[in-house]
């Protein structure tokens, strides 16, 4: 499709920072999975509007593998005024992985939210264990300006972490960090094997919460608003950003 031929073009335009972490997380898709492409709806892939008078361009990129339904990453620009990367591997409910959700948005060179999570949506709203050890003997990091999460963000993990890089230091460190917590992703989920029927269920309930819950941010919502209007807005964030998985595939 043309839209993933033209976002190395936008992708340079970007914040340093969101350029460096766009090809870090395609960087390590492909060094550590078996990529198939996934198809968004066809006008969906790249998409323009106007949001107070400046140009919101929106590229797609989506991959499947045997073990994630969807992996997309989005890279979106508003003008000068506004950069996003947005991240989400939805694992197929017959795996017990976790979310793995990334979101940074700058603006006029800086970058004021960058966050990264492995999401647990298991029953019991913990991590499998092999994460949580891998994640504990990652070496301590502090950042200066960490960020409070919103309401809706009770989805995230222990290990969440959401902070304004207060500099080029602490931006490296954030990209450093994407780079460990999918790295440790992608090696469990290429190890990981389905689970029976009644648990799948569960893991697609966790996973309908955490669609949910991230529908709910307002700050998201009120961009793709402005610059398209509600409908398409909530078209949008239900149908490409957070779509609710249907069912469990029946395994033979
Ligand atoms: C915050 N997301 C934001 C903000 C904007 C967007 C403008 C406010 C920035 C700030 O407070 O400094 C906008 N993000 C977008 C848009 C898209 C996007 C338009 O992805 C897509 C086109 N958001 C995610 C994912 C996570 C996430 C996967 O998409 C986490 C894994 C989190 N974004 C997230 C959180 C906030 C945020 C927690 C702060 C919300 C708040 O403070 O209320």
């Amino acid at each position: 499709m043309s839209a993933s031929s033209s976002i190395p073009s936008l992708r340079q335009q970007q914040h340093p920072l969101i350029r460096q972490l766009a090809d870090s997380i395609e960087a390590t898709w492909q060094q550590n999975l078996e990529l198939s492409p996934y198809d968004l709806p066809a006008e969906l892939g790249y998409v323009e509007g106007k949001l107070e008078g400046e140009k919101l361009i929106i590229e797609n990129r989506c991959y499947q593998t045997p073990q994630f339904r969807k992996m997309h990453m989005e890279l979106a620009r508003v003008g000068n005024m506004l950069d996003i990367l947005h991240c989400v591997m939805f694992p197929r409910p017959e795996y017990d992985l976790p979310m793995f959700g990334c979101d940074l948005v700058g603006g006029r060179g800086q970058i004021s939210a960058a966050i990264v999570d492995l999401s647990p949506v298991g029953s019991h709203h913990v991590l499998p264990g092999v994460y949580t050890s891998a994640l504990a003997a990652l070496p301590t990091v502090n950042f200066t300006q960490p960020r409070e999460l919103p309401a809706w963000g009770d989805i995230f993990s222990e290990f969440c972490l959401f902070i304004k890089p207060a500099n080029l230091e602490e931006e490296q460190l954030f990209l450093q960090r994407v780079v460990d917590y999918l790295t440790i992703h992608c090696q469990n989920a290429r190890s990981s094997q389905p689970v029976p029927p009644q648990q799948a269920t569960e893991i697609l309930a966790g996973q309908r919460n955490y669609c949910t819950k991230q529908q709910k941010n307002d700050k998201t919502r009120r961009v793709l608003e402005k610059a398209f209007g509600s409908k398409w807005a909530e078209h949008y964030m239900t149908t490409v950003l957070f779509d609710l998985p249907e069912e469990v595939s029946t395994l033979s």
